[in-house]
């Protein structure tokens, strides 16, 4: 039997953040950079995400030059804290270039902001010494069909990637789904699409996917085979762990609050695929509770890394010949029931 996987966690500095939303302002004093990569630090966890600007802040009013500075000013830092970066991703929603779109902007000019910042975003990856790009296509998609032409979206999307691969040899590019949220619909909202976009790119087995459970969810999908699907075809080189009630706005609950069962199946699909095997983190891409107190800031991380580690316990000590028999004699009723009870310690 393969080896048992010890996992590695990482999450982003956003992952810590002061209980704003769009209804009202924090509800916990601003932290700085430093405090939320000590406390990274000192809770174990091995590796942080990073946007561009959370690596380099105001990086639209910077030079190349000035860039490339803070980038390797960060790089030590790490170095010294013996943090890794595990990617870096473009934040390409916030700029006033991306408000109708970014790689598929209607806007020749703002097309190409999108893929200068990509490019510049790859330098500072590259000096942070990772290889991955995460991106999430946050306004790649339409609010009003008729602006848009879903295909040409498509050319637009695969010139921008093209570019990306074109410009270092050795970034590997992971597209993070979502259906909605900015937009009214994505143009990549599944796996499958992503998988599908990644074809038609100059070097296809540089083009993989990240999977976040929430946003599977709100496709409609079962994050479990999501996971089972990306990796048939070795693409899934990033996952955001969550969980998500239903299809409302995106909650980014802590890994297992609404479905302990649905968590189970998304850990069972990792393990018999061997995620983590080639270096993949788990990451989680939750939130405190705005209601959170500042002493509490850390408890969804942690209480995230707990949840996944005794599922992995629990995926260990699942009784698979058993359940074999189960499915093979068609018993699904029983296999249902036995599923339950082992989640509920019996
Ligand atoms: C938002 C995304 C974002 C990405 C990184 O929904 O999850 O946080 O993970 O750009
Ligand atoms: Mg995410």
């Amino acid at each position: 039997m393969a080896k048992k996987i010890d996992y590695k966690f990482c999450f982003g500095p956003w992952n810590i953040s002061e209980g704003q939303d769009p209804y009202g302002p924090t509800t916990r004093p601003a932290q700085t950079f430093d405090w939320k990569l000590a406390q990274l630090k000192k809770h174990g966890f091995e590796a942080m995400m990073f946007h561009d600007d959370d690596a380099v802040p105001d990086i639209d009013s910077k030079s190349e030059q000035q860039i490339r500075k803070e980038a390797k000013e960060l790089k030590k830092r790490l170095d010294g804290l013996g943090i890794v970066a595990e990617m870096v991703a473009p934040r390409l929603w916030f700029a006033p270039q991306t408000i109708d779109g970014a790689y598929t902007s209607n806007s020749k000019k703002d097309r190409q902001y999108a893929i200068d910042r990509s490019l510049r975003c790859i330098d500072i990856a590259n000096i942070l010494d990772t290889d991955l790009i995460v991106l999430w296509l946050a306004r790649e998609g339409s609010y009003l069909r008729e602006s848009k032409d879903a295909g040409r979206a498509l050319d637009y999307l695969v010139e921008a990637l093209d570019k990306m691969l074109a410009h270092d040899k050795r970034a590997r590019l992971c597209i993070e789904p979502k259906p909605n949220e900015p937009m009214d619909h994505a143009y990549v909202p599944t796996i499958g699409h992503a998988v599908a976009v990644s074809s038609l790119t100059r070097d296809p087995k540089r083009v993989g996917v990240l999977i976040e459970s929430a946003h599977a969810i709100l496709a409609g999908l079962d994050p479990a085979d999501e996971i089972d699907f990306a990796m048939k075809f070795g693409k899934l080189w990033s996952l955001h762990l969550n969980d998500q009630n239903g299809l409302k706005y995106d909650q980014d609950r802590p890994f297992g609050n609404v479905s302990l069962r649905s968590a189970f199946d998304q850990i069972r699909a990792l393990e018999r695929n061997g995620y983590g095997r080639n270096g993949e983190y788990v990451c989680f891409d939750v939130h405190p509770f705005r209601t959170t107190k500042p002493e509490h800031w850390m408890d969804h991380l942690l209480n995230s890394r707990r949840t996944f580690e005794l599922l992995v316990k629990k995926v260990r000590s699942f009784d698979e010949k058993a359940a074999a028999k189960l499915v093979a004699d068609r018993n699904y009723q029983a296999l249902d029931q036995m599923v339950l009870e082992h989640l509920l310690g019996k």
